[in-house]
């Protein structure tokens, strides 16, 4: 990355005069909201939720209207990748995705991007609905899986904590494994630009199992798919800021910046933001990292660490978020008490 060259990601903040520090939390939208679940207890279903645009947009924008927070997130999943792609995946309460055989769907499966965009359709029409909505008043942020992690839920066809099924077949049949990589490298890459045609503002890569691989893996699954991904995007669309969370992959997180060039890197809570700042190359922005425990906890431990992030991020492009997702049993009036902290953080220290 040329290190002249302004950050894309300073560039949205301005333009949407967002500032001294941009707040918003992965998974802003969920069950930690009331009117949340009563939406979902009313619907047909989580991915119902996801593929009308109308629902879509009314998730996405609960967290804006309750908290004011500076960016909003599309209310979509990664998942809806497999979905499209024909491996149908169903959402069943309390034990999280489900995906059918990931064997039927190889049987012979070529990529037809016409049929997986039309399948996707709801979710461009929905960030169009949510760009009407938000009047330019806040960057919207789409998003996908990176493949690896997709390439976990579809061969485990379920969340999974040991990964045997994927390191059985990446050792017992690698030209399946690369093979179903290359599509995933294709689909990601098609549903980005797609969300940036409908108008998304930023773009961000989810590599949540990243850290499951063993270090010399990471580059050839994590690192390389994504720097391919970020390449053919920019091609299309040079000045949207991408942000990459390959988390739990430790040091690693340097050579991901370097060699994905992404604009911004989402931490993970294990992360020194010391070290980070220390670390990760100067021109892109650092994402992070509050623990989503201490919102839960809330109180002097969140804000004592809320201020150690913003004090040692302070010479550096910042995002406020958290190291991970919003967990469920948060309670709403420690968001409000966070969001309020980090604008006076950033009156103090900006
Ligand atoms: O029951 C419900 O109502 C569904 C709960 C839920 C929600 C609110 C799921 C199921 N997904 C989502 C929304 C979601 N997922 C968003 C929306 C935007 C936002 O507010 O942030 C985003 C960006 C995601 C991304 C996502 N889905 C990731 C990557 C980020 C992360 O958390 O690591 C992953 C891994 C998923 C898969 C997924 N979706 C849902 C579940 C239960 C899971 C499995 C998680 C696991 O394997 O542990």
């Amino acid at each position: 990355m040329d290190k002249e060259q302004p950050n894309l990601l300073d560039g949205v903040c301005e333009e949407y005069s967002i500032n001294p520090i941009a707040i918003w939390f992965m998974r802003q939208a969920g069950r930690y909201l009331p009117e949340y679940r009563d939406l979902r207890s009313r619907s047909r279903g989580f991915l119902d939720l996801c593929y009308t645009p109308e629902l879509s947009s009314k998730v996405t924008l609960q967290p804006i209207e309750r908290f004011d927070l500076d960016l909003a997130i599309l209310f979509s999943d990664i998942l809806v990748i497999p979905d499209a792609l024909g491996q149908k995946v169903s959402f069943v309460d309390g034990e999280g995705p489900k995906l059918d055989s990931f064997i039927k769907f190889r049987e012979g499966y070529e990529f037809n991007e016409e049929q997986y965009l039309k399948n996707l359709k709801p979710v461009y029409d929905a960030v169009k609905l949510i760009k009407t909505r938000l009047r330019n008043t806040k960057p919207l942020i789409g998003f996908s899986g990176a493949p690896w992690t997709l390439a976990t839920y579809m061969v485990e066809e379920a969340s999974s904590r040991n990964f045997s099924k994927i390191f059985k077949l990446i050792e017992s049949d690698l030209t399946s494994f690369e093979e179903l990589m290359d599509i995933l490298k294709k689909a990601v890459v098609s549903h980005l630009i797609s969300q940036a045609k409908a108008g998304a503002d930023i773009l961000q890569i989810f590599d949540s199992w990243a850290g499951a691989l063993p270090d010399q893996e990471i580059e050839k699954w994590v690192i390389e798919p994504t720097a391919s991904i970020v390449d053919q995007v920019r091609s299309f669309y040079p000045s949207i800021p991408i942000i990459g969370f390959p988390k739990g992959i430790g040091l690693n997180y340097v050579n991901y910046v370097k060699r994905t060039k992404v604009d911004g890197i989402s931490l993970d809570s294990s992360v020194s933001v010391k070290w980070a700042a220390e670390n990760i190359p100067a021109n892109c922005t650092i994402q992070g990292n509050l623990d989503p425990n201490l919102l839960v906890a809330g109180g002097k431990e969140m804000i004592k660490a809320a201020e150690e992030i913003v004090i040692s991020l302070r010479e550096r492009s910042h995002i406020f978020n958290l190291g991970h997702g919003i967990t469920p049993s948060t309670p709403t009036e420690n968001v409000a008490v966070l969001v309020n902290e980090v604008r006076n953080l950033g009156q103090r220290y900006r």
